[in-house]
């Protein structure tokens, strides 16, 4: 049975790509901060789950607990850099310093420590790597900025990653979803439940399923078959023009 690793287990896109995995008879690690919930997912998904609740901006707790896993857990075949949070939607100047400390801590440095820490395992097992970027990462908008900015390092990182890995067999993939419903725009506005629910009203965006099919999709393709990037959006999204002010 293959082992996937998958950050960001306690909501969206984590926690029904954990249950897609589970479905496909994959061992699933599950992360986040909220031990509640991953409890409450290990009792819906059995065995084949196991929750480990750490801070992913918190390297030695990360650490350790990675370290804390029994050993055939431990062997991971696949690294599902999921977890990630934009915060804020106004435009630089009036934004809030934390708040894109915070994108760079989670988003950037959390996502590379992960992957440095399982790299050499993933490569004596010639696994894999798939790494959730986002639609705001290629087609910049107003506030979008260091979230945006953070996802365009996620994509570039996987596809330099990639190079770096040649020869070793090890897959690198970089998954770049348009607007999905999940908790996001919950975390984004810090709690405006109204903003979120018209964001998405009348929309139909992509789902946590969608991804978690998508995310399943690219994991079992021959193991000849590298999935390089991958731009997924909602029907209903498209592109908008260039603007142009005028004095
Ligand atoms: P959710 O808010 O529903 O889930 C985010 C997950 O990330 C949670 O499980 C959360 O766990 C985890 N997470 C956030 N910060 C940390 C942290 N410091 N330490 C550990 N875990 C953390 O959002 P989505 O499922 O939508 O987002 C998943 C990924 O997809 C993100 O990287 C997001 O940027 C990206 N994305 C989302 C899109 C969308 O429209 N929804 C579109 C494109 C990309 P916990 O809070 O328990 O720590
Ligand atoms: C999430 C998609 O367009 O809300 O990454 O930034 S968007």
């Amino acid at each position: 049975m293959k082992t996937v690793l998958i950050t960001g287990a306690t909501s969206g896109f984590g926690r029904d790509t954990a249950r897609r995995f589970v479905a496909g008879g994959w061992r699933v690690i599950g992360t986040g901060r909220r031990q509640d919930r991953l409890q409450t997912l290990g009792e819906e998904l059995g065995p084949q789950f196991h929750g480990i609740a750490f801070d992913i901006t918190d390297r030695e707790a990360m650490s350790a607990a990675l370290a804390s896993l029994p050993e055939d857990l431990a062997q991971i075949d696949l690294l599902i850099n999921n977890a990630g949070l934009a915060l804020g939607t106004t435009p630089a100047p009036d934004i809030n310093l934390d708040d894109w400390m915070t994108m760079v801590d989670t988003n950037v440095k959390g996502l590379i420590a992960i992957t440095q820490l399982l790299l050499p395992g993933l490569i004596a097992r010639k696994g894999g790597i798939i790494n959730i970027a986002s639609t705001a990462g290629n087609w910049p908008y107003p506030g979008g900025n260091v979230y945006g900015a953070t996802k365009a390092f996620v994509r570039q990182f996987s596809l330099n990653l990639r190079t770096d890995l040649h020869g070793t067999g090890v897959r690198v993939t970089v998954l770049e979803p348009g607007m999905a419903e999940t908790e996001f725009t919950m975390v984004r506005t810090k709690g405006d439940a109204a903003s979120s629910d018209s964001l998405y009203a009348g929309a139909n965006p992509l789902t946590a399923e969608d991804m978690a099919e998508t995310l399943h999709w690219i994991a079992t393709q021959p193991a000849h078959v590298n999935i390089n990037t991958l731009e997924v959006m909602p029907v209903s999204q498209s592109f908008a023009a260039l603007r142009v002010h005028r004095e």
